[in-house]
This record gives structure tokens, sequence and C-alpha cells, in this order.
């Protein structure tokens, strides 16, 4: 890998706040690709975190910073995402969250800076989002897209509840539902009846476009 890459995912690996926020900085100056900064960059550290803490040689604390540090990066790193795109500016509202009982928001706030920087009006529902939620934001704004992210094997059922509060709502047939997270694919998609599946923040403004153009 890039060493300035390397860098950025040992600044979060090793908790460093001041180098992950230098290596972001120096992305924004135009040095380095943002997305490639944060996908194979900031986000390889907080995965490798991941994998320490899998492996018992981190503790829950040590990567909880590690995600506090990456979170500092994005900071820096997002409003140059969100004013890089605007191309085709497409202002169809979208709602986004992660479900409830699941507190994983660092890559369904990438997917919803990365649908603000293409022209979609967001509404950032947080984490932790209660089912209901969903529904009522989506018949409140009028939205045609409603985005659910899930990181946990125990969360991803909640994908599936809010479909169905969608459907008894009589909401369903005029929205579309995009789901996504480390446990989610196609397959658990399509068994829920939710539209599409992304696999990352750019296949999810990929696959939204599609979604609002159908
Ligand atoms: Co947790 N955690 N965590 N965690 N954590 C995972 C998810 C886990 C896989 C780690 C592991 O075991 N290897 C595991 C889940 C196991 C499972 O269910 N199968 C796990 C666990 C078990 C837990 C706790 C239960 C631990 C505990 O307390 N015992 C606990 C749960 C808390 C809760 O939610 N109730 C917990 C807590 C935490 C922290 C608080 C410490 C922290 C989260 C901080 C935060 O988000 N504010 C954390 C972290 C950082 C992780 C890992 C290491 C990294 C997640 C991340 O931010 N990745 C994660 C392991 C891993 O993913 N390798 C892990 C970077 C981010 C850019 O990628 O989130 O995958 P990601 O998002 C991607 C794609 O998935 C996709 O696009 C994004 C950008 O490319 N995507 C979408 C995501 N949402 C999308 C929505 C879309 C489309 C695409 O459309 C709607």
């Amino acid at each position: 890998m890039d060493t300035f890459l390397e860098d950025c995912s040992r600044a979060v690996l090793k908790g460093d706040r001041d180098a992950a926020v230098e290596r972001a900085r120096r992305t924004t100056a135009g040095e380095y690709d943002v997305m490639e900064a944060i996908e194979k960059g900031f986000s390889a550290g907080i995965r490798s975190a991941g994998e320490l803490w899998e492996q018992g040689e981190y503790f829950l604390p040590e990567l909880a910073f590690s995600a506090e540090v990456m979170k500092a990066a994005m900071e820096v790193l997002e409003p140059v995402l969100a004013s890089s795109g605007a191309q085709g500016v497409d202002r169809r509202t979208v709602v986004i969250g992660t479900v409830k009982g699941d507190i994983h928001d660092i890559g369904k706030s990438l997917v919803s800076t990365m649908l603000s920087a293409s022209g979609f009006n967001v509404i950032d529902l947080g984490a932790d989002v209660p089912y209901q939620s969903f529904v009522d934001a989506a018949g409140k704004d009028g939205a045609r897209l409603v985005c659910m992210s899930a990181l946990l094997t125990t969360t991803m059922t909640g994908q599936k509840r809010v479909v169905e509060l969608l459907d008894e709502s009589g909401l369903r047939a005029g929205v579309r539902v995009l789901v996504g997270g480390a446990p989610t694919s196609p397959t658990w998609a399509s068994q829920i009846g939710a539209d599409a599946y992304a696999s990352d923040a750019v296949d999810a403004v990929r696959v939204a476009t599609r979604l609002m153009d159908e």
C-alpha cells in the first residue's frame, strides 16, 4: 500500500488523533484523492482495529478510541466530499439512518455525505434510530428513498421491520428502500422486501440514482 495511505490507516489504528487530522488536512489540500484516503487509508485502520479487538489484542475502549480518531478525520474530510459532487443536482429527498440498537455511524455518515454531495436532499436521522422514525420522516418529508444501515447481525433484522412498517403505513408504494452495512447483502435485501443493497458509499450513490430514475 502507498505510504501515505498506510500512515492514515496507522493513525486510526494507533488512536493518534493529531496524525490522523494532519493526514486528513493534507488530503483536503489536494495531495490525495479524498475517497481513496477514506476507503483505503482511514477505513482500513478502523477495520484493523476491529480485527485486533476480535483477536483479543485490543479492548473495547481502544477500539472506541480508534473510532473517535476516525471520526475526527472524517470531520475534516466530509466538507470536501460534500462540496465535491453536486453534479447532476437531484434534490429528491432521502431519509437515512442506522437502525435501532446499532450505534455504528461511521459508514452511514459516509453514505449520507456522498448522497448530499451528489445532490440529494438528505435527512440524516443518525444512529440507533427507532423503526417508526424512518416511516414518520419519510411521510413528513415526502421522501422517495429510505436508506438503512446496520452493522450487527442482531440489528439488521430492524431493516425488515421498517419495510413492514412502511407497508402498514401505506407509504411503501411511493418509497424505495436501500439497505447496506457489513452483514447485509443483495440476498438479504431481497429477502426482506427492500429494493436494493449497496456495498459502499460510492455504490450507494450509484444505486440510489438508479432507483430514483426507475
Ligand atoms: Co463494533 N462491531 N461493536 N464498534 N465495530 C463490528 C461491526 C464487528 C463486525 C466487529 C467484529 O466483531 N469484528 C462486530 C459485529 C459482529 C456481528 O454482528 N456480526 C461489532 C460488535 C460485536 C460491536 C459491539 C456489540 C461490541 C460490544 O459492545 N461487545 C458493540 C455494539 C454497539 C451497538 O451498536 N449497540 C460495538 C461497538 C463499536 C464501537 C462503539 C466501539 C465502534 C463504533 C463507533 C461508531 O460508529 N461511532 C465500533 C467499530 C468501529 C466497529 C468496526 C471495527 C468498524 C466499523 C466501521 O466504522 N467501519 C466493525 C468491524 C468492521 O467493520 N470490520 C465493528 C468503517 C466504515 C467506513 O465502514 O461501517 O462497514 P462500514 O460502512 C461501509 C459499508 O458497510 C457500507 O458503506 C460504508 C462505506 O464504505 N455501508 C452502507 C454502511 N452502511 C450502509 C448503508 C447503505 C449502503 C452502504 O445504504 C443504506
